[in-house]
């Protein structure tokens, strides 16, 4: 199997989309090609034309590295170099991962593979590679100074294990990681399993997100490293929304999401109009029976989770990580709530001095959507991406599940906005209102501050006894 042959398959299905990279041709007698992608579009499944047959993961926003295979070897190429990731249109970021994307692409392989895995270093410093949640022999588990050292600036390194187990794993450095993993170094890993295996099952469509965080400055486009906490920009596969695709299925489809966390905090993963099981975690499938049915599932940091459904309800589901903050982009956090202020007098004095002053947040920030005030060059908005009934208020780690009666099978693209049926969707009552009756109690509450009390009253404070016996 040549690599010529493989890589031809792949460029093929793309469009021709993949390159070949910057390896010199006689380093090429050696080493696999090394295929760049900078296409930020989902890119087809890559089907498997030797060895065992599976049905390939597709990444969203992403794609899947091909192989060659050499001696009953997979071989692979991965470059570590600086990149420039749109995370959403009109907003680049100086990122660093591997052969031209952050994420780097999704390493596919089957249970029980030999796989030989080619490092270049291209970045400006050291590095290696940690092959997350991997059983392997102790010197390739990649850990710089405990496991081998480093990977100098221009050097190749080689790893080699055979994949042992099926299931989701990640790849990310093990030097200098705070900063790499800062700058988007990592990828996805899918074992598939060898044959049948009675609690992994069979899917229609199999999806592989990877989710990471930044702190990047509005305006700026590098991520300040030093950051342990106060990211602001949210995303899976190194894309916020509306940057990131949507995940279009065919109604009826069994689905398997696989979700790996590389950022600095935990991800409940929430999807809407279905129940989904988590099918596997860092150790394995699941056994059947320890199985439950959610709607939402955590993915605690450096974990990865698979969960599976039939996607029977036709619609456009919202599906989104359910801390709200992590469904917006880069914002300054530490601006004190306003809901209930009166600013009315105040701007006005405020905007003889700043002409541009603008309130924020009186009514809540949903008016932050429609106000379209000045915001540096190369910067996300903080909540867009319209619907079809107007803004979706959404950034981050959101995106959405389209379940389509004639999407094709094995088609991932985008079918549009999904038509509703008339007389299903929510509509506005124009009958009568009557004033609701409220209990006296509440008459008081919300906004009004309560009545001052008209008598002294007497409080009767009961202390607190020891507890005998
Ligand atoms: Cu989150």
């Amino acid at each position: 199997m040549s690599s010529r042959r493989d890589f031809m398959k792949y460029a093929s299905m793309t469009g021709g989309a993949v390159a070949a990279g910057s390896v010199s041709r006689n380093l090429m007698a050696a080493l696999p090609e090394a295929v760049i992608q900078t296409e930020v579009s989902t890119m087809p499944p890559l089907f498997p034309d030797s060895g065992p047959d599976y049905n390939p993961v597709v990444t969203p926003n992403g794609w899947t590295l091909p192989f060659r295979m050499r001696n009953n070897v997979k071989e692979f190429h991965l470059i570590a170099e600086p990149v420039v990731r749109e995370m959403t249109s009109g907003f680049n970021a100086n990122l660093w991962g591997y052969n031209g994307q952050s994420p780097g692409p999704t390493i596919e392989v089957v249970e029980g593979d030999r796989v030989r895995i080619y490092v270049t270093n291209n970045l400006p410093e050291h590095t290696s590679v940690h092959w997350h949640g991997q059983r392997l022999p102790n010197g390739m588990d990649g850990v710089t100074g405990l496991n081998q050292p480093a990977i100098p600036v221009g050097k190749t390194f080689v790893y080699e294990f055979v994949a042992k187990r099926p299931g989701t794993f990640m790849y990310h450095p093990h030097g200098d990681e705070m900063v790499q993993m800062a700058m988007g170094m990592m990828g996805s890993w899918v074992t598939h399993p060898k044959g049948k295996n009675n609690l992994i099952s069979d899917v229609d469509r199999d999806f592989c997100v990877i989710m990471n965080a930044y702190d990047i400055v509005p305006g700026a486009a590098t991520p300040k490293i030093m950051t342990m906490l106060d990211f602001n920009l949210w995303s899976w596969n190194s894309r916020i929304f509306p940057g990131i695709d949507s995940f279009n299925v065919r109604q009826g489809d069994k689905v398997r999401m696989r979700f790996g966390n590389l950022t600095m905090t935990n991800h409940p993963i929430h999807l809407h109009g279905h129940e989904f099981v988590v099918s596997g975690t860092d150790g394995g499938p699941v056994q059947t029976s320890a199985r439950q049915w959610e709607v939402t599932t955590d993915v605690a940091v450096g974990q990865m989770r698979q969960f599976e459904f039939v996607a029977d309800e036709l619609g456009d589901w919202a599906f989104h990580c359910h801390k709200s903050h992590h469904t917006m982009n880069a914002m300054g956090h530490d601006v004190p709530t306003m809901i209930g202020v009166d600013h009315s007098g105040m701007a006005q004095q405020i905007g003889s001095v700043i002409p541009d002053y603008m309130v924020m947040g009186e009514r809540g920030m949903a008016d932050m959507t429609e106000m379209e005030m000045p915001i540096p060059d190369n910067t996300a908005n903080m909540m867009t991406g319209d619907g079809p009934f107007g803004s979706v208020e959404m950034g981050g780690m959101f995106s959405m599940l389209k379940v389509r009666a004639d999407q094709p099978r094995g088609d991932y693209t985008d079918p549009g906005w999904y038509e509703h049926p008339p007389g299903t969707v929510a509509w506005e009552y124009t009958g009568e209102l009557d004033q609701p009756e409220r209990f006296k109690s509440e008459v008081s509450s919300s906004n009004m501050a309560p009545a001052p009390p008209t008598e002294s009253v007497e409080i009767d404070v009961r202390k607190p006894r020891r507890r005998l016996g």
